[in-house]
């Protein structure tokens, strides 16, 4: 919106012109979400404090965790409204994609809301039912994935990294593919969020990889000199990018070890679900697997987990899934499984823009 206000006057002022600019405004909206993050992380966090939103920790987890007990979270309250007032302020609000990705922050961060209340009010760990959140996500999702199967010209084609030539039409298999990218993201990155900054820290590194994404996908130019597919209108999504950066770092001044605050269900659902959205929305689904790598590993190693104890009777292939509790019962100090988890989400990011070019 205050784009749109402004770039009226650049007529009567030309270095307003410059609002014109993505690169620009892009830039504007992750400085915008980093101050909103830093300026009311305190009293956001002092609030929750006072309206003891404090987090119940499990007995059986890891013994270092009980120290976490009461920790104040639904910080996600905090970095989703930054965002969002940051993308309304500095994207173009005739741009759907972008209406698009902040109905899935708003779907997705009711669902956190709804599950965090009842942990916090009934005081246990126990939420939301695994498939009344189940449901929710996937329902939330399949709006998205019929929104953007009926867009004129959106292309259901699934683009391979390397692959240039191949291409397979999915048709109307987009929808099943889409909710399955979406609810998986999301819920990749919630198992993700279990010790301090461990999701916040790839999060933001995700969505500024995808922010180059974006841009070059809504560049038509660049978008077929790397013979990428080129999405009009997709370029817009590089500003939301660059709000998600912004509110992650600034998050992540308050989440990092020794955490004041956690971001809660509220933070982590839709968090991971946009940035699903947006992968879809720049035909670069596929990839996602690489850029979110880290977050792909976690999911799995819950699924190995649990199937192995089912199918052993009881015996396990880590000592705690998901991985980062592994390490830790091995006797890493979380911060080290923090950092190294950082740098392997840093690699894995370097590598899937390296796609780009090995084609
Ligand atoms: C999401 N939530 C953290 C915090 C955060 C099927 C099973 C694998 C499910 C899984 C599970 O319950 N996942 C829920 C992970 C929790 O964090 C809260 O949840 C929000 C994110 N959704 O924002 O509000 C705990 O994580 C720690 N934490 C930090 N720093 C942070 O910045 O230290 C979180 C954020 C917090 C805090 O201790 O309380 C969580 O771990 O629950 N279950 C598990 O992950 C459990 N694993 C497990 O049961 N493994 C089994 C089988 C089932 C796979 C096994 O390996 O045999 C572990 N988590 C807990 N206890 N709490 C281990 C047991």
């Amino acid at each position: 919106m205050l784009y749109k206000l402004i770039y009226l006057f650049h007529g009567d002022v030309s270095w307003l012109n410059v609002f014109r600019y993505i690169t620009f405004r892009t830039l504007l909206s992750a400085l915008t979400a980093l101050a909103v993050c830093l300026l009311f992380g305190g009293p956001v966090i002092r609030r929750l404090r006072a309206m003891q939103v404090g987090q119940h920790v499990r007995d059986d987890g890891p013994p270092n965790h009980k120290d976490k007990e009461g920790t104040p979270t639904m910080g996600g309250c905090l970095i989703i409204p930054a965002v969002t007032a940051s993308t309304l302020c500095w994207a173009d609000p005739f741009n759907p994609y972008v209406w698009l990705v902040l109905f899935v922050c708003m779907a997705y961060g009711a669902i956190g809301f709804m599950d965090d209340y009842l942990k916090t009010v009934r005081r246990t760990s126990k939420g939301l039912s695994a498939s009344a959140k189940f449901l929710l996500q996937v329902g939330a999702a399949l709006i998205v994935a019929w929104i953007l199967y009926a867009y004129p010209g959106y292309d259901t084609r699934l683009n391979l990294p390397f692959l240039k030539t191949v291409s397979p039409d999915l048709g109307w298999w987009y929808i099943p593919m889409v909710v399955f990218i979406i609810t998986g993201a999301s819920n990749a990155v919630n198992l993700t969020d279990g010790l301090d900054g461990l999701a916040i820290g790839p999060v933001t590194v995700a969505f500024g990889t995808y922010l180059v994404f974006t841009y070059l996908s809504g560049h038509v130019r660049l978008a077929n000199y790397l013979q990428i597919p080129s999405v009009p209108g997709a370029g817009e999504m590089a500003v939301f990018c660059g709000a998600v950066v912004g509110a992650g770092l600034g998050f992540l001044w308050y989440n990092a070890f020794p955490a004041e605050v956690f971001m809660g269900d509220v933070g982590s659902l839709p968090l991971g679900a946009v940035l699903g959205t947006v992968a879809v929305i720049t035909k670069q689904e596929i990839v996602l697997a690489l850029v979110g790598g880290l977050f792909v590993f976690e999911a799995l190693s819950v699924i190995f987990q649990v199937a192995y104890f089912k199918i052993t009777g009881g015996q396990r292939i880590f000592r705690m899934a998901p991985i980062h509790h592994h390490f830790e019962l091995k006797g890493w100090p979380e911060p080290k499984v923090i950092v190294r988890f950082w740098i392997i989400a840093i690699i894995l990011a370097l590598l899937s823009i390296s796609t780009l070019k090995l084609r």
